[in-house]
């Protein structure tokens, strides 16, 4: 590092592609991309060039807050921030029960490692419901992949021979690795196939092979012609089927009476079209499938995940190169329970499933705005902006209000932070250790943990998560004495091994706060500061016990405990990235989770809907237009930057409009409309586009923030999407929003 040149990794989506910045005094003042980090080889977007202004924004959080009885914010020192809120929070238990605290967040696009400990503090409080963004996006995903081979998979896109993104624009929204360059690589490659199914002309779908663009929200009705196609067209892998799955006889009882020529014209795709897609896969050696918010945040957003599962599966594309995986991760981004005998969970108050452990987001105001007893009273909230992010953002700040005590730690102050009684600052991802738990990929799979590259800003009091959460535990009275596992860990890490395994096996109370256990024993222990990282520890034993072959294929040596010791240590050294599994072929199908290893291919429940899906999604005349409410663009990243002046472009966030629609409402580019749906109405610039088919209209995601201008005035820029989004409109069985479908009309403003 001479050159004063030092990793670290954009923050700004899931890809967390490395860097190396320059810093100037507290400036990120040179950003480019890391050619030695493993997964993006040097690749970055535009996004993360100006990564300065979510370093330092005017509404940086500099020290704990209080909130005061007029509903302003005082400053107060630590200790009686953590005092008090560990005060309240036992009270509140003694009263009511644990069960009433909520947890919320544990991690953004880029920072994880909190969350580890946050998990702790949960555990050490009795709390037993809790969420994250994925319980607005991955859920209805999670749970047809747990039943179908007790995991989640994801596809290989760098070896595939057809790439297939339903509801997904990868070129602005990333999700693979170094994305543009795979993409224009399969695209130019004509061995190679690129299908997007998509109703926008996006600019994935600009340079595909085959581009289905079907109306919005009938992708259940596409999707099934497709399966349909390969069905009665005989193109599925008969005899790896037999060898791997279960159930194929449901599932074309169902699929071979699908009327393809009927379901292709609902979704408005010509059915030649249908059937020479699925024609192309059936051909195809191998086939990577991608589906994200397009369809999870749409009309039948569970059944659209089960029918493009079972359009690779069927084809026999699973658990190779190529095709989609379950990837071996460090910590699982999804907990299936399925086949491990628990049963499903219900939330206590609306009683909506809860799949991987999370309550869908859109009951939560719902488990608030009651006076049911098992209410939730107390919401910990990190990392996150539900406030903002969550659909009926009206109703979900009422439900904060509502909260006996919300208690909210983030780096700026949020929508979220401003209803707040207790404000927790963090020091920024680029001021502490930080990793991402998203290593997503096969056959290859890499961890990032990223060393602090700058100071907290001068005279700012900030804690890291893992010492919030630390201290919140041993106030609650959580923690004992640990001067024992101390001791060991300063005689060496086998000592320690010993001595921790043999502690958390004898204390049930012990094991609850494990991560904060090693936070504070193996912690301070750890070379360049790294305390943070000590969750780290038991995650890296975990996966070298579970899958020690990949590991050492990835380098790593060692047996038993000592190569859960080395790749705990190839971690730490690592500050660019580490590769810590590789997969040999047929592993994935090896990981298939069900007790009788094979892919079970029937979903009873889901088959049934797809032989009632009727004709179409309902229209209601008053409601002309299918909203999509939050795209993903070249300069919106969620709500992590918050100053508006980080947009190169599109800085008001424009309302796209079909040039057909606008000159039937008399618009033009550049003219304020407001746009009205059944929960409320928002102003917007309009910009004329034919990428959008008409009566499709879109916002994108992460405006409308209130942001202070030079005077420190707080500024809205752009329209906040969930002031739109109704918590109701949500899929039966996940509880995942229908953001891209939202029913509203445009006007222009005189
Ligand atoms: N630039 C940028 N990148 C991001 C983010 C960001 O804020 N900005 N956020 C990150 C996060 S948290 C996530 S979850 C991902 C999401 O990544 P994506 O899911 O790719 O993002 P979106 O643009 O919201 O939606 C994808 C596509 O769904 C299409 N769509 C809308 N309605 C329908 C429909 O009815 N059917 C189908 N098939 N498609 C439809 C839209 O036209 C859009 O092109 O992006 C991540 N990356
Ligand atoms: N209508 C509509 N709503 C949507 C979507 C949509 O497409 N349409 N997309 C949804 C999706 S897919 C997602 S993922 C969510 C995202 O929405 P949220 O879960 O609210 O997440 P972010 O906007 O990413 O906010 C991350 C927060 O973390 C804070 N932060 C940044 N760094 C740190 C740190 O180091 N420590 C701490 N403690 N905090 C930090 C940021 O200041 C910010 O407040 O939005 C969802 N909401
Ligand atoms: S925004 Fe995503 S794709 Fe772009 S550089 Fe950052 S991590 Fe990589
Ligand atoms: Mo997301």
């Amino acid at each position: 590092m001479g050159d004063g040149w030092r990793p670290t990794a954009c923050v700004l989506c899931a890809s967390n592609c490395g860097l190396e910045v320059q810093v100037e005094g507290r400036r990120l003042a040179r950003i480019r991309g890391d050619k030695r980090h493993p997964g993006s080889k040097g690749y970055t977007c535009e996004k993360p060039l100006r990564l300065d202004h979510y370093q330092n924004g005017a509404d940086r959080l500099i020290h704990p807050l209080r909130r005061r009885a007029d509903g302003t914010f005082e400053r107060v020192d630590w200790d009686t921030a953590i005092a008090e809120v560990a005060e309240r929070l036992l009270a509140i238990r003694e009263a009511a029960g644990g069960e009433t605290i909520f947890y919320f967040g544990g991690g953004g696009q880029g920072n994880h490692l909190g969350g580890s400990y946050g998990g702790a503090l949960m555990r050490a409080l009795g709390a037993r419901y809790r969420s994250n963004p994925l319980a607005q996006e991955k859920t209805g995903l999670f749970w047809v992949n747990d039943r179908m081979f007790g995991d989640y998979a994801t596809g290989d896109f760098e070896h595939c021979e057809v790439a297939l993104f339903i509801g997904k624009n990868p070129w602005q929204s990333h999700g693979i690795p170094r994305a543009r360059p795979t993409l224009r690589q399969i695209s130019r490659d004509p061995s190679r196939c690129l299908i997007v199914i998509d109703p926008r002309r996006t600019e994935t779908a600009e340079i595909a092979d085959i581009h289905l663009a079907p109306r919005p929200g009938t992708d259940a009705w596409l999707l099934a012609a497709l399966a349909g196609t390969l069905v009665q067209e005989d193109l599925i892998a008969r005899d790896w089927l037999a060898e791997h799955a279960v159930g194929l006889d449901e599932v074309t009882a169902v699929l071979g009476k699908v009327p393809i020529a009927r379901y292709a014209e609902i979704a408005g795709v010509p059915e030649e079209l249908v059937r020479r897609t699925a024609r192309r896969i059936a051909a195809a050696e191998s086939v990577a499938v991608h589906e994200d918010l397009g369809v999870q945040m749409t009309l039948h957003s569970t059944v659209n995940s089960y029918l493009d599962t079972l359009i690779y599966v069927l084809t026999g594309n699973f658990g190779r190169v190529g095709t989609n995986t379950p990837p071996i991760m460090l910590a699982p981004l999804h907990n299936p329970s399925h086949w491990r005998g628990k049963g499903d969970r219900f939330s206590p108050v609306v009683g909506a499933r809860i799949i991987s452990g999370l309550v869908p987001c859109n009951v939560i105001a719902d488990e608030i705005l009651t006076d049911h007893p098992a209410r939730y009273r107390v919401m910990i909230v990190e990392s996150s902006n539900p406030a903002h992010s969550l659909a009926d953002s009206p109703r979900m700040r009422e439900a904060l209000r509502a909260l006996d005590l919300l208690v909210v730690i983030d780096v700026a102050m949020t929508e979220t932070a401003r209803l707040a009684d207790y404000v927790l600052p963090a020091p920024s991802q680029f001021e502490k250790w930080e990793a991402t738990f998203f290593n997503l990929e096969a056959p290859a799979n890499h961890f990032h943990l990223r060393r602090p590259v700058l100071d907290p800003p001068p005279g700012s009091d900030l804690l890291p998560e893992p010492e919030i959460y630390a201290r919140l535990c041993e106030a609650i009275g959580a923690v004992p004495d640990l001067t024992p596992l101390r001791e060991a860990a300063a005689q060496g890490r086998a000592a320690f091994a010993q001595a921790f395994f043999q502690a958390i096996t004898a204390d049930q109370a012990l094991a609850r706060i494990a991560p904060v256990v090693l936070y504070r024993t193996l912690g301070p222990t750890l070379p360049h500061g790294a305390a943070a990282a000590a969750s780290l520890w038991a995650l890296a034993h975990r996966v070298a016990a579970k899958h020690p072959d990949a590991v050492r294929r990835a380098g790593i040596p060692g047996e038993g405990l000592e190569l859960g010791e080395n790749l705990f240590d190839a971690i730490l050294d690592s500050p660019n990235g580490v590769v810590y599994a590789v997969d040999a072929p047929g592993d994935g199908l090896r990981r298939v989770g069900t007790p009788d290893g094979r892919i079970h291919l029937a979903i009873p429940e889901l088959l049934a809907e797809i032989a009632a899906l009727g004709d179409g999604p309902p229209a209601d005349p008053a409601y002309p237009f299918v909203l999509s409410a939050g795209e993903r663009r070249a300069f919106t990243a969620n709500t992590i930057i918050r100053d508006p002046a980080w947009r190169r472009r599109d800085a008001s966030g424009v309302l796209r409009i079909n040039p057909k629609d606008a000159a039937d409402l008399g618009i033009a580019t550049g003219d304020t409309v407001r746009v009205t749906t059944r929960r409320g109405s928002v102003h917007a610039v309009a910009e004329l586009t034919d990428t959008v088919r008409p009566g499709h209209i879109t916002l994108p995601n992460g405006l409308g923030l209130h942001y202070p201008d030079a005077s420190g005035d707080l500024v809205l820029t752009g329209a906040p999407p969930n002031e739109l989004t109704r918590a109701e409109d949500r899929d039966p069985y996940a509880g995942t929003p229908w953001h891209k479908h939202v029913p509203a009309r445009v006007e222009a403003v005189r």
